[in-house]
Parts: C-alpha cells; sequence; structure tokens
C-alpha cells in the first residue's frame, strides 16, 4: 500500500466564486491570464507568427555544407537563447515565491484608512518571495543567512509591498553603509568564495569594526538563520513606519508575521548536509506545501506605539538595530494571510517580481529611519538595470490592480498603447484627463504625513542611536540553555572560518565581551584565545533583560503535526498491515508519510503483498525528514540491521534529535545500534507509541537528547 499525499483541504477564498467581495483579487487573476500563455493543441511559430517545419535542422548548403545566414528561423532561435538572462539580485539573488491573499480581521479604521484593512469580507491577492541574502540565484537553500520576506499586497488603491526579513533588526543604522556591509558579507572579490555564507575574513573583518551589527550578528548566529521551512519562519518589516487614520492621525508602527506553523529550525550540521543532499530543500519545501493542500498562513500584526510615545524608550525607534520587546508594546492582530498557489512561471513570477518599500498606499507611512530612507530609493533604482528600464510596473506579476494612468510615457519595453495626444498636466486637449484626487477620507489621493521638521542639514548619527549591546544582551539571554548553544557553536564555527587571528581575537574581544562575558569566555576557549576578563564600555542592559517572544521554543505554531514529513523505513517482510495502521494515524493528523526502502522496486510484504514506495533511503537521505517510523516485521528489522544505508539513516536522525518509533520487535535493532528509548524514542506498536511519537514531532526536536546524541558521530 502506497504511502499517500494528504487531502487538499477546502478551495480557498481565491479560488472560489462565493466570497462577497471578489473584485480585486478576480482583477488580478484576469490580469494574470491575459498573459499567460498555453501552447496546448497549438502549431510551433516564428516570433513573428510564421509557422515552423522543421526545428531539427539548420538551412545548409548540402547535408554536409555551411549555415547559411538567411536562416531566420535559427537565427531568430538563437539571438533569443543569447540573452535569456538578466542580472540577478545583487542581494536576496536567491528565492522562490507562491500566490495567495491576504484577510483583514475586522476593520481597523482607528489605526488606518488603508483600504484592504477595513473590512473582513475583502479578499486582497499577495505574491510572496522568499529568499536568501549572501548567495546568487543558484546557491543552497540551507546555508547560515538572513533570510527575505517580501510580500506584494495587490491592494485595489494601489499595491503596497511589505519588504521584510525574518529577523527584526538589521546590521546597519544608516543606508549609506549598505553597499559596504554588502561587499563585506558577499563572496570575497578575489577568489568568489563562500557561496552563500558568512563564515569568511571580510564580513567579520566589518563587523567586529561595526559594533552597532552586534545585535543583528547575533540573530545571524541563532537557530533563526537556518530554518526548517519558509512556512516556519517568522518575517519582520523591521523599521518602524506609521499608520495614518481617515483623520489624520498617525502612530507609529512595527510589523510582524507570525507563522501558524510555528518558528521551527534545523541543526547546524543537518543544514550543511541538506546544501549538498537537496540544494532546493526549501524551495521544494514550500511547493509541496501548497501542492498537497499544506496552505502556510501568517498572522500581521502591529506593536502600536501612539506618537506621543515616541521617546519613551530607552532606545530609538529610528534605529533599526533595536526591536521593541513585546512586553512592552504586544503585537495586535490584523488579519491573516495564506499562499495557496504555487506560480505557473518561475522566471516571469519570481524572478520578475519588484519589491519596493516605497510602494506605500494612503493610510501608510514612513518613519524616518535612516535606513528606510535610503531604501526607498534603492529598489527602484536597481529595478531599472535588473529590468531593463523603467516600465518594469507593466510585467505582469507587477501590475497593480488599480489603474494606473499617468502622464509618463515611452521608455524601454513599454507595452501601453496610451490613446490621447495630452501626455502632460494640466491639459485642456484631452479634457484635462488624467487629474489629480484631492486627499480624503476614503478613495483620495495620497497625502505625505505632515510631520513638522525643523533642522539643520548635517552628517551626523543621534546619539540616540549609540548604544550596541543592550539588545544584543537581550537577545542571547532570552534564549533557552539549548539555544544559547547553538549560537556558541555558530560563532565559534564562523570565526573558526576566519584565517586573521586578529579579527577573530577583535570580535571576541570588543563585540562579544560586551554582550555576554560567558558567551566571549565560551567562544574564546573554542577558538583558543584567552577569555576576556571584562567589556570594552559600559552598557546600560535593557528593560525587561529578558523577553519571551525571542526564543524559538516559545513558538511551538497551531497546527500539531500537519505538513511534517516522516520516513517509514520498510524492507521485504514488512508487516503490511504495521505499515498500514502508522500510515493511516499519520494522514489522520494531516502529517505525509513517505515510504523508503532499499531500492525503489516494491518491497514483498511478510503476507506476500506487493508494497510500492516512494523512494530509497540514499534518494532521500534522514536530512529531508522530520521524524522516522519503524515498522513490525521480524525479517525487514534484520535486514535493517544489517544494512549499512539503514543504519546510518537512523543514527543520523537520531543525531539530529528526530522522534524515532521503532515497532516492539525492533528493540535488538536499537541495542544493535546503541539506542536509548527517551522522550522521542519509543518503543511500541499501540496508540501510546503513536502518542509518544506525535507528541515528540509537535515539539519539533527532542532536545534533552541532545548531550547524548553528541557521542554519535556526524
Ligand atoms: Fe534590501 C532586496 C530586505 C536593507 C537594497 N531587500 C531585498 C529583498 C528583501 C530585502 C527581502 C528581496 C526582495 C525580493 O524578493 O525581490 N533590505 C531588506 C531589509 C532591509 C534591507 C529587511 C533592512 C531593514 N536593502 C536594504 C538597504 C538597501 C537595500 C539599506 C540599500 C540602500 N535590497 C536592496 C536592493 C535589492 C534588495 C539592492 C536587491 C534586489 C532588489 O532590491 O529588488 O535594492
Amino acid at each position: 500500500m502506497p504511502s499517500k499525499k494528504p487531502q487538499a483541504p477546502q478551495p480557498s477564498p481565491v479560488a472560489g466564486t462565493d466570497t462577497p467581495d471578489k473584485a480585486n483579487t478576480n482583477a488580478k487573476l484576469q490580469s494574470l491570464e491575459a498573459f499567460r500563455s498555453d501552447a496546448s493543441g497549438q502549431a510551433l511559430r516564428t516570433n513573428q507568427g510564421v509557422r515552423i517545419a522543421d526545428n531539427q535542422n539548420s538551412l545548409k548548403a548540402g547535408a554536409r555544407g555551411p549555415s547559411l545566414l538567411e536562416d531566420f528561423i535559427m537565427r531568430e532561435k538563437i539571438t533569443h537563447f543569447d540573452h535569456e538572462r538578466i542580472p540577478e539580485r545583487i542581494v536576496h539573488a536567491r528565492g522562490c515565491g507562491a500566490h495567495g491573499y491576504f484577510q483583514s480581521y475586522g476593520c481597523h479604521g482607528e489605526l488606518t484608512k488603508a483600504g484592504f484593512l477595513q473590512d473582513p469580507e475583502k479578499i486582497t491577492p499577495v505574491f510572496v518571495r522568499f529568499s536568501t541574502v549572501q548567495g546568487p540565484r543558484g546557491s543552497g537553500d540551507t546555508v547560515r543567512d538572513v533570510r527575505g520576506f517580501a510580500v506584494k499586497f495587490y491592494t485595489d488603491e494601489g499595491n503596497f509591498d511589505l519588504v521584510g526579513n525574518n529577523m527584526p533588526v538589521f546590521f546597519i543604522q544608516d543606508a549609506i553603509k549598505f553597499p559596504d556591509f554588502v561587499h563585506a558579507v558577499k563572496p570575497e572579490p578575489h577568489n568568489e568564495m563562500p557561496t552563500g555564507g558568512s563564515a569568511h575574513d571580510t564580513f567579520w573583518d566589518f563587523v567586529s569594526l561595526v559594533p552597532e551589527s552586534a545585535h543583528m550578528v547575533m540573530w545571524a548566529m541563532s537557530d533563526r538563520a537556518i530554518p526548517r521551512s519558509l512556512r516556519m519562519m517568522e518575517g519582520f518589516g523591521v523599521h518602524t513606519f506609521r499608520l495614518v487614520n481617515a483623520e489624520g492621525v498617525g502612530s507609529f508602527v512595527k510589523f510582524h508575521w507570525k507563522p501558524r506553523q510555528g518558528v521551527h529550525s534545523v541543526l547546524w550540521d543537518e543544514a550543511q548536509k541538506l546544501a549538498g543532499k537537496d540544494t532546493d530543500y526549501h524551495r521544494r519545501d514550500l511547493w509541496e506545501a501548497i501542492e498537497t493542500g499544506h496552505y502556510p498562513e501568517w498572522e500581521l500584526g502591529v506593536q502600536i506605539v501612539p506618537e506621543a510615545d515616541e521617546h519613551k524608550f530607552d532606545f530609538d525607534l529610528l534605529d533599526p538595530t533595536k526591536l521593541i520587546p513585546e512586553e512592552l508594546v504586544p503585537v495586535t492582530p490584523l488579519g491573516r494571510m495564506v499562499l495557496d498557489r504555487n506560480p505557473d512561471n518561475f522566471f516571469a513570477e519570481v524572478e520578475q517580481i519588484a519589491f519596493c518599500p516605497g510602494h506605500i498606499v494612503p493610510g501608510i507611512d514612513f518613519s524616518n529611519d535612516p535606513l528606510l530612507q535610503g531604501r526607498l530609493f534603492s529598489y527602484t533604482d536597481t529595478q531599472i538595470s535588473r529590468l531593463g528600464g523603467p516600465n518594469f510596473h507593466e510585467i505582469p506579476i507587477n501590475r497593480p490592480v488599480a489603474p494606473n494612468h499617468s502622464s509618463q510615457r515611452d521608455a524601454m519595453h513599454r507595452m501601453t498603447l496610451d490613446k490621447g495626444r495630452a501626455a502632460y498636466e494640466p491639459n485642456s486637449i484631452d479634457g484635462g484627463w488624467p487629474q489629480e484626487t484631492p486627499p480624503a477620507a476614503r478613495d483620495g489621493g495620497f497625502k505625505s504625513y505632515g510631520e513638522r521638521i525643523d533642522a539643520h542639514k548635517i552628517r551626523q548619527r543621534s546619539a540616540s542611536f549609540g548604544d550596541h549591546f543592550s539588545q544584543a544582551r537581550l537577545f542571547f539571554q532570552s534564549m533557552s540553555p539549548t539555544e544559547q548553544q547553538h549560537i556558541i557553536k555558530a560563532y565559534s564555527f564562523e570565526l573558526g572560518k576566519v584565517e586573521r587571528e586578529a579579527i577573530r581575537a577583535r570580535e571576541v574581544n570588543e563585540i562579544l565581551a560586551n554582550i555576554d562575558l560567558k558567551l566571549a569566555a565560551a567562544v574564546a576557549t573554542n577558538l583558543g584565545l584567552p577569555a576576556p576578563k571584562a567589556g570594552t564600555v559600559k552598557v546600560k542592559g535593557s528593560k525587561p533583560a529578558q523577553s519571551k517572544a525571542l526564543s524559538q521554543m516559545n513558538h511551538p505554531g497551531a497546527i500539531g503535526i500537519s505538513g511534517r514529513k516522516v520516513a517509514i523505513l520498510v524492507t521485504d517482510g514488512v508487516e503490511a498491515g504495521s505499515v498500514d495502521k502508522v500510515v493511516k494515524a499519520l494522514e489522520a493528523k494531516r502529517a505525509h508519510p513517505v515510504l523508503l526502502a532499499p531500492t525503489l522496486a516494491p518491497v514483498k510484504a511478510a503476507d506476500g503483498t506487493p508494497l510500492p514506495v516512494d523512494a530509497s533511503m540514499e534518494g532521500m537521505p534522514s536530512v529531508m525528514f522530520d521524524g522516522v517510523w519503524v515498522p513490525a516485521g521480524k525479517v525487514s528489522l534484520e535486514a535493517l540491521e544489517k544494512s549499512g544505508v539503514a543504519r546510518h539513516f537512523l543514527l543520523e536522525a537520531y543525531k539530529h534529535l528526530k522522534p524515532i518509533g521503532v515497532s516492539s520487535e525492533g528493540k535488538l535493532l536499537l541495542n544493535k545500534l546503541g539506542l536509548k528509548e527517551d522522550a522521542g524514542l519509543l518503543l511500541g506498536d499501540g496508540q501510546k507509541a503513536f502518542d509518544g511519537f506525535f507528541k515528540a514531532l509537535e515539539g519539533h526536536r527532542v532536545w534533552a537528547r541532545e548531550a547524548v546524541a553528541e557521542a554519535i558521530p556526524a
């Protein structure tokens, strides 16, 4: 009996026709439809529409003679091919994306007049692109890195782009430093290494010289930088933004995305192995989740700070290296986002989507965060060389559902056939159209928030941006002991790759020692350096000193084991009934069982029936799973015991702290592997064993096993 894919849930409001307000969503779908090309049943033609008779042979002077220049069919084909590539993104080049929708929980009119946040019946289409930052387009998914989390809302008042990351702070405080930071983290210029990671001299040279990066580097060395899945990441708008209501009252806000799937990571050893065994691990996980109806879902929330409270914190709200602890300002939920449709064409949709933090709609506005201010310019600018000119808003994936008439004309790749004679405003020739719309409570023109500024023109960093270590300390001290150990190991691994001892020592003595002396001492020991006795600056510390929301352990998720992947190891002689039982139990919880055998050939169950399998154990190694189950069958268990591949599979899963369930007949197998039962290593065939296994899967990993598992070779 083969493992079955989980059933798809009910069609989403986007796909159905019975939701009250669908105009916006349908408009987006139709706008994409107009450009979708379906070649089924169609003749092969040139770009000029001529039917092609022979697509196998170029035009030659005789069967063995030279090719002829007049072969317009070959020339057109090869010319197009020669120009297929566009420049990849300078940062965030590696990514994947999906369509979905956003729905507000209610009317948030007291906070903002943005139309998509007024009505719980309104469905706003979205496209999300997730990415790594450092590596090129073809780099691995599971490298240690920040993840981009960019959302385009196609609202009926225009596009709103929330271009965030999976971490709530950033490396630098001022956009003028962005090229320096990126040049430092990117592969080194002389040999273009490393691909997709920050474990190298130029990165650590820069961050050890720039203490404002200390907080964000701490996040990057935490488990947040090696997510289990893109579905299991929080998202953050990072900067302080403004929401403005119909009365013109503004509030400062920080945007948060909270995943229903929980916040989970892989272990570092797993991340490194996955980078080779499945380079596309995250991309595949997102794709498969959507194809099998496990639509990922996030809650959008905001931390709201009334303008009057702007200066009530011990940090500056405009400083992007700081977060607002949720103990001080809780997150107010606004609505939810569901991703329920994979793209039809990666290039047309994922590669050509163009985000810009400056794409906002009435009811949303910027703060004076100097990092945000620089971003407002940079993104549109980069699209001009990446997408070949200023008309990138006409590419189907970037088109707003709102109309966009203006007096802009021409330029490279213009698609719109603008009618009329007056490409200027005001005009009388075309009846004065298109015209300005005065600002109004609803459907008005965009009006910038009228903040009063009375200042000198200077190049200066505000003194309120000066504390670089208090929140880095807050983060470290909010981690569980397990997470703290992972951070120590990450710093030790990365700095261990740095060739220059002076850089290693500077990071330990001038950065880590100011964050936490125990952290600094542990890393120093691993690097063979003397432990620093004191920091180099006086750190005032943050209030509160700990924040629960920062530890992933406090974000288990709300959907149990739905969408988790479990390997079921079988060989000839397995008890078909035992396999059937575990498959059904997993499917009942919407988990994804995968039958693995020594080869892809069906195995012969103990009762003689053939049992189709999904993959071989070598084809899908243990790092691709959340847990493992070994069903009953004396002969099958003996064969697994003798198989090096199966033994490695189980030992590796154990080392990576994964829940493992073994039929009670498998005690000998565990003994031979030298493994002892624990909270996540269960022997049994009944409901009790299933319940224990599911509970361990819900907890993601068996953290209590970590010290014991250290002894297992990697
Ligand atoms: Fe950026 C891409 C997020 C600072 C300049 N950035 C990019 C993407 C994300 C972010 C998610 C990928 C968008 C996509 O999927 O297409 N960037 C951030 C965050 C930042 C940040 C959360 C700080 C809080 N970025 C930042 C600064 C600058 C840029 C300060 C320049 C001054 N970012 C770019 C860029 C990119 C980009 C070079 C590359 C491709 C693109 O914009 O479209 O312009």
